[in-house]
């Protein structure tokens, strides 16, 4: 059998190019806290990403428990069944229960019209997440949260780059966005995370809790963690940076040539995009619908027996495992959009280096399964 293809693989840059970043660290014994290499991201990731601040993190999870902190979130937070474990894990660390609502069929993203029903005296925040990278209702979501006075924080891990109708930063919308550089994200760090803000202070104060709560040799301010992104992860994404643009790129390529070639396939489902948004093209899921002669399961199994490792995400459902099931939002009755797209999706390879070649099997196997 060939060589195995897996949903994705880290977008590296030629190990050459990143000897000289090496060199400077090894000159300078700047390892860590806040060194020229983190300062340097921060900057160039505003100046890309178009926003106004950002704190670089360790990890997403990270960010994400860290910006519940930065808020004093509390209570209960609105979220969604269908993402990453770590969406709602970032509540439970922070004492916070999580409170699920039904996805919108078309995005799979956080339904606005279901989010009002879920709002209790107890409610301070929604955290929803911009799934594969398609942005939320943001309008409608911050409608929402004005009324009732809740703040939102967007889980934006996988919407590196992403653009609204409006050509800005999808990362602009909500009181914070938190990103992931994960090795499977579009833009890595090996590890890595970030949280943006949109002013000073507040930057001031996640980056006092990203690195203890410490504001000076002596003074602390708050019981805060140790977040802080290393210089090498920061150094390694001052250099991906050169190259995300070409990466992106080489992704919209296949997004385009798996819609091609899976348009006339029967019973398989392509997520749609609006086309005045800018997308990442992060993910690449499919719906299995019914009329598919195939189950999900067994078209994951079939690829998989040929090598190729397409992923079910997010099968099961965060509110299916067992530290969030007893919820009573988790009943499977009031997510039937997310049950069914858990039962449905798989995620088939996409990354800038899957060949043309590798990408037709992907499709030859889906169209003749
Ligand atoms: N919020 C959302 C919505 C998220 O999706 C995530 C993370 C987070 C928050 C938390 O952010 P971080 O704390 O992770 O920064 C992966 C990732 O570990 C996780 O970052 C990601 N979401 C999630 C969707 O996917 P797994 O368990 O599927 O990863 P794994 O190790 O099975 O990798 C998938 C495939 O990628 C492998 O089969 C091969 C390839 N791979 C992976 C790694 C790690 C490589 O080729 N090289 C690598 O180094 O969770």
């Amino acid at each position: 059998m060939s060589r195995p293809i897996y949903v994705t693989q880290p977008h590296m840059p030629p190990l050459e190019e990143f000897i000289p970043y090496l060199q400077k660290i090894w000159d300078s014994k700047l390892l860590t806290n806040g060194g020229p290499y983190h300062q340097q991201l921060e900057k160039e990731l505003c100046e890309y990403l178009g926003v106004k601040h950002l704190a670089l993190f360790s990890n997403g999870t990270l960010a994400l428990i860290t910006a519940l902190q930065s808020l004093r979130i509390t209570g209960e937070v609105i979220t969604t069944p269908y993402s990453f474990v770590a969406t709602a894990h970032s509540l439970l660390w922070n004492g916070i229960k999580p409170v699920f609502v039904d996805v919108d069929p078309a995005t799979l993203n956080m339904d606005p019209a279901k989010i009002e029903a879920a709002i209790t005296p107890q409610t301070t925040a929604i955290m929803p997440v911009h799934v594969y990278g398609q942005p939320c209702d943001v309008d409608a979501i911050q409608h929402i949260a004005d009324r009732y006075n809740l703040r939102v924080i967007y889980d934006a891990a996988h919407a590196f780059g992403v653009r609204d109708g409006q050509g800005h930063s999808i990362l602009n919308h909500g009181d914070l966005s938190v990103l992931s550089f994960h090795a499977t994200k579009v833009f890595n760090t090996f590890e890595g995370g970030a949280i943006i803000c949109p002013d000073e202070r507040t930057k001031q104060r996640i980056d006092n809790l990203k690195n203890f709560g410490f504001v000076d040799e002596v003074t602390v301010v708050a019981p805060g963690i140790n977040g802080k992104m290393s210089e090498v992860n920061a150094a390694f994404g001052v250099l991906q940076l050169r190259h995300i643009d070409a990466a992106i790129q080489r992704r919209a390529e296949i997004d385009a040539a798996y819609r091609r070639g899976l348009e006339g396939v029967k019973g398989i489902r392509c997520l749609a995009v609006d086309p005045k948004q800018q997308t990442n093209f992060s993910y690449f899921p499919v719906l299995v619908e019914s009329d598919y002669p195939l189950s999900r399961d067994d078209l994951y199994e079939r690829l998989k027996a040929q090598g190729i490792h397409g992923r079910r995400y997010f099968f099961p459902l965060i509110s299916d495992f067992p530290m969030y099931r007893g919820l009573a939002s988790a009943h499977p009755d009031l997510l039937p959009v997310a049950s069914g797209a858990a039962r449905k999706v798989l995620c088939l390879p996409m990354y800038p280096a899957l060949s043309q070649e590798d990408l037709a099997r992907v499709v030859q196997i889906i169209g003749q399964p």
